[in-house]
């Protein structure tokens, strides 16, 4: 490294990689970086068959810092492959990191879009790459847009959204106009190189909403990824009544809240929207989500999961932050997001246990399924009565009721309306996660569609992460248990019934040691 090292940087980086393996609650088969910092979903997209995730990447240590564009690569979304830094800064526009943006193809030539931070301001760049995507060269034009656009008080200018139409690129850059609310601006590109601004495409209202909410869009847009949900591509005659989608992460003076996504059309030069959606109940915990159709045709979404501990904890652990498992996006009846992890995780299933179909009424009952861990994938058929309320316990310590031992549980809750037949609740309880009292527990809810009061609920737990989806509504989130403890326990109130409980451990996807910088495939590994 020719910098001087970051105060921060206080682990040596040969002792990096082994000291976040070492750490009980790093997962063990979502995707994280060989150690140091991870967040954003970068570039994600299927090239001549082969998947690619890059992702913003601090390999000095588990803080925020010059960042860099990490990468991997995979066959099936499942294991993953490192492959060298794409991007590193250099003298320039980027100089003080190579921020998020996303993969296009030029024309057969991989070519990145992305934010160069120089000053403390973002501006585009961009960079092509080589055709098996491991080398990547930075265009002599960047920055390839010179400013905000002009005369406009702009909160924050940065991420990018760039897609083919006709004959022309268009682009979105994520911002805000103060006193105003977030936005995406729009342009337009005959080559990616130069761009004609054409003007906001749609423009939120920060004043709406009390800021607290958890809906509230921000006075800035992070990470604007615009696609089409149903048939045909962005700017083409809708074919269907699927909607158009505008996913953005709403954010405020430095604070990452949530994700967001409106519903809508996108015509012309602007985006008439529908409504607004929370995209995830995990709020931050699954935040800048970046999607891409593959070559099957599916619309596949990772997001950043955040730490839910203290700055001071991750560095001492030596990584930070958590790719979600790949999910599938698809549109519902209402036109609303239905989310689930790509089939493909089901090869990770290993020893297996069941529940036979059992009525839980006002009742607690310790699950003897013969399995209990901490890397389980769980998928239940429930039941629900008006006004029942289940509770489905994980990462449980064993001496759950015992006097006097502390006890640690997570908790997943389900309920069903009283009245009317189809609505409902779902909610993560981390008040008993952990006996740290500085970490996260915030309370995690947000109201779920159950038919008749039925239930297909997924839960994904990987340590500390925790990924969930209740009739395809996710709530992703941390947790973090010092017990360590695996447990499984169902409870209700009113008469719950479990149709089917599935359960398996999970196997982990990497086998081999890691190296913080990953060498070009075929060239001798580096050291650390
Ligand atoms: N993270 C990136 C930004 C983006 C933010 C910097 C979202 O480009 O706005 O690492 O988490």
């Amino acid at each position: 490294m020719t910098e001087q090292a970051h105060p921060l940087a206080t682990i040596p980086q040969d002792e990096l990689v082994a000291r976040a393996e070492a750490d009980s609650l790093r997962p063990r088969f979502h995707f994280v970086s060989p150690a140091g910092w991870l967040n954003d979903p970068n570039g994600v997209s299927q090239w001549n068959g082969i998947y690619h995730l890059f992702y913003q990447y601090n390999p000095e240590g588990a803080f925020h810092h010059r960042i860099q564009w990490g990468h991997a690569t995979s066959t099936d979304l499942v294991t993953w492959t490192d492959q060298p830094i794409a991007l590193e800064p250099s003298a320039g526009p980027d100089a003080e990191g190579c921020w998020s943006g996303v993969l296009v193809n030029d024309g057969g030539t991989p070519t990145l879009v992305y934010s160069g931070r120089f000053e403390g301001k973002e501006l585009p760049c961009v960079a092509v790459g080589s055709p098996d995507l491991l080398s990547w060269t930075k265009v002599s034009e960047n920055p390839v847009i010179s400013a905000p656009p002009a005369g406009v008080d702009t909160t924050a200018y940065r991420d990018h959204c760039v897609w083919r139409e006709g004959t022309k690129w268009r682009q979105l850059v994520g911002s805000g106009i103060r006193q105003r609310g977030g936005t995406a601006f729009l342009y337009e590109s005959p080559d990616l190189r130069s761009w004609d601004y054409l003007g906001p495409l749609f423009i939120g209202d920060a004043s709406h909403g009390d800021p607290a909410d958890n809906d509230w869009t921000g006075t800035m847009w992070e990470c604007v990824d615009l696609f089409r949900a149903g048939q045909g591509s962005l700017g083409s005659a809708p074919s269907d009544s699927s909607p158009d989608v505008l996913v953005f992460s709403a954010w405020d003076d430095g604070d990452t809240r949530h994700p967001l996504y409106w519903t809508g059309r996108y015509a012309g030069d602007t985006f008439e929207p529908t409504a607004l959606h929370r995209l995830d109940y995990g709020g931050r915990f699954f935040y800048a989500p970046q999607s891409f159709q593959d070559e099957s045709g599916r619309r596949v979404m990772f997001g950043w999961m955040q730490e839910g501990r203290s700055d001071a904890a991750m560095v001492e652990a030596g990584w930070s932050g958590v790719m979600s498992l790949p999910r599938t996006v698809t549109v519902a009846d209402d036109g609303t997001l239905r989310f689930a992890p790509v089939p493909e995780i089901e090869k990770l299933r290993r020893d297996h246990a069941s529940l036979p179909g059992q009525i839980v009424a006002d009742a607690s009952i310790p699950l003897d399924i013969g399995l209990s861990g901490t890397e389980l994938d769980l998928e239940l058929e429930l039941q629900l009565a008006p006004g029942a309320r289940l509770r489905l316990g994980v990462l449980g310590s064993t001496d759950r009721g015992a006097f006097d031992i502390p006890h640690e549980e997570t908790t997943i809750e389900l309920v069903r309306a009283l009245q009317g037949d189809n609505n409902g609740t779902l909610r993560l309880d981390r008040t008993r996660s952990s006996l740290d009292p500085t970490v996260d527990v915030e309370d995690k809810s947000g109201p779920v569609p159950m038919p008749e009061g039925r239930v297909h609920l997924r839960v994904i737990l990987d340590r500390s992460a925790i990924e969930i989806f209740a009739n395809g509504i996710p709530l992703t989130a941390r947790a973090y248990p010092t017990l360590g403890g695996g447990n499984i326990s169902l409870s209700a109130e009113g008469t719950a019934e479990i149709l089917s409980l599935e359960a398996w451990t999970m196997a982990e996807i990497f086998a081999d040691t890691r190296c913080l910088f990953p060498p070009m495939p075929g060239s001798p590994t580096q050291v650390g």
